[in-house]
C-alpha cells in the first residue's frame, strides 16, 4: 500500500534516519511508484513538520540537519529514475540555477534542477551560497536562456533582486529570463523584483520554464 509507504517515508525524515529513507525510496522504485509522488507525498510532509517544530523551538539544529540528510539520501536514490524518465528529449533551453549567496539550502533547488534536466533543459547547477557575479558570469558563458534563483531564508531572498540588477548591469536582460523560488518567495515578490518566472514547487518550475522559453 503506497499510503503506508508514504507514512514510513515521512517517519524516516522525522526520525532523521537516512538509511531508512533511502531503503524506502528503493522500495518505492521497486513498486513502480512515481519518484516525484514519493518525494511530495512521502518525504516533504516530514521535512515540513521538522521545519515547523524547529520554528516553535520543539526541534533543534541537529534534528534539522539530520532531517535534511535523510531527505538528501532519499532523493539520491530517486534522482536517477527521474532523470531516466526524461531521456531522449530535445533541448528545451539552457538554465543556470543555484541557491543565492548566504544560503546553503540545496534540497529544493537540486530537485528543481533535476526535474528541469529530466524534461530536456540543459542545467548548469552552481550549487549553494552562489555569489551574484558567478550567476552573471555563467549566464554569459553558457548563453543561458533562464537563470533560476533559489532562496530559503527571508534574509537571502533579497539577493535574488541583487542578481537581477547585476544581470541588467551586465546587459544580459531581457534575453536572460529569471525564475525565482524557495519557501519564503511569493509570486508578489517575484513581480516586485522583476523576475519573469515564479513557481512554488519543482513540477511547476518545469511548466514555468517552458512558458518562459515560449515567450523568449
Ligand atoms: Co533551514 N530554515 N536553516 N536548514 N530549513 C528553513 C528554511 C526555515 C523556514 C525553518 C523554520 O524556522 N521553520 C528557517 C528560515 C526562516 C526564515 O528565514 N524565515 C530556516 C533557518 C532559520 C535555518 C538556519 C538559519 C538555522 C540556524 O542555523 N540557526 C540555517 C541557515 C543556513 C544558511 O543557509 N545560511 C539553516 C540550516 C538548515 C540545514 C542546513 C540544517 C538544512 C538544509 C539542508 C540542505 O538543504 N542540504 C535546513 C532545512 C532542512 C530546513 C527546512 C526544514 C526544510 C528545507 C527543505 O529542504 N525543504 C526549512 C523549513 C521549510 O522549508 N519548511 C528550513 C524541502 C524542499 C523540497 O522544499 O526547499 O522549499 P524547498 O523547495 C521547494 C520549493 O520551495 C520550490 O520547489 C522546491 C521543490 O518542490 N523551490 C523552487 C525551491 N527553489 C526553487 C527555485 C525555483 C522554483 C521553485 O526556481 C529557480
Amino acid at each position: 500500500m503506497s499510503s503506508e509507504l508514504f507514512a514510513a517515508m515521512t517517519r524516516s525524515i522525522l526520525d532523521g534516519e537516512a538509511e531508512d529513507a533511502a531503503d524506502l525510496a528503493r522500495q518505492a522504485l521497486a513498486q513502480g511508484l512515481d519518484p516525484l509522488a514519493a518525494i511530495n507525498q512521502g518525504y516533504v510532509p516530514g521535512i515540513q513538520q521538522v521545519g515547523q517544530e524547529f520554528s516553535c523551538g520543539d526541534a533543534f539544529l541537529p534534528e534539522l540537519v539530520m532531517a535534511g540528510e535523510a531527505m538528501k539520501a532519499a532523493i539520491a536514490v530517486l534522482e536517477p529514475e527521474m532523470a531516466r524518465q526524461g531521456v531522449e528529449r530535445s533541448l528545451e533551453g539552457r538554465v543556470v540555477i543555484g541557491t543565492v549567496h548566504g544560503d546553503i539550502h540545496d534540497i529544493g533547488k537540486t530537485l528543481v534542477g533535476t526535474l528541469l534536466a529530466a524534461h530536456g533543459f540543459e542545467v548548469h547547477d552552481l550549487g549553494v551560497d552562489v555569489e551574484v557575479t558567478r550567476f552573471v558570469e555563467t549566464a554569459r558563458a553558457v548563453k543561458a536562456d533562464i537563470v533560476g534563483l533559489s532562496a530559503l531564508l527571508t534574509t537571502t531572498m533579497v539577493v535574488q533582486r541583487d542578481v537581477i540588477e547585476a544581470l541588467e548591469d551586465a546587459g544580459l536582460r531581457p534575453s536572460v529570463r529569471v525564475m525565482v523560488g524557495g519557501a519564503p518567495v511569493t509570486r508578489q515578490w517575484a513581480a516586485e523584483i522583476g523576475a519573469e518566472g515564479y513557481s512554488e514547487d519543482a513540477a511547476g518550475a518545469v511548466q514555468v520554464a517552458r512558458q518562459l522559453m515560449a515567450v523568449a
